[in-house]
């Protein structure tokens, strides 16, 4: 990547965020425009990957321990259950081209809204 992220701005105390949680390799804020009660952005601390994909293929563990850390970000926040959400290029929403999971919860989720 380029260009500095907003995210990586984030990481490095640079802006503000509402920070959930944090190690050494993740960090989860706030979404800024919440669609949820629970709206939280869990983002590997990396830069190098700006999509899933490329992140799945990469580094798979890591995927996988934001995916983890969902679960509980869901039950001390939102209903327990949640949406996971990973926009995918520009004409799909991507406005953050550093890879980011959205997870949703609450009671606004429904089964026709997406
Ligand atoms: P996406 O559209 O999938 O690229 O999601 C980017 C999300 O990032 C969007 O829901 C709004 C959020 N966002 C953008 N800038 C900031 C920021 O400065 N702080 C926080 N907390 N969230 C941000």
């Amino acid at each position: 990547m380029s260009e500095e992220s907003v995210f990586t701005k984030i990481i490095a105390r640079e802006i503000p965020a509402k920070i959930v949680v944090e190690n050494d390799r993740i960090i989860a804020f706030e979404d800024i425009s919440p669609q949820a009660e629970c709206h939280v952005l869990i983002v590997p601390k990396t830069s190098e990957y700006s999509t899933v994909e490329e992140l799945a293929a990469a580094d798979p563990v890591l995927l996988g321990e934001m995916i983890a850390l969902a679960r509980p970000i869901a039950v001390e926040r939102g209903n327990g259950d949640y949406r996971l959400v990973f926009n995918t290029g520009e004409k799909a929403g991507q406005t953050v081209h550093h890879v980011h999971m959205h997870v949703l919860s609450g009671p606004s989720l429904t089964e026709e809204s997406i």
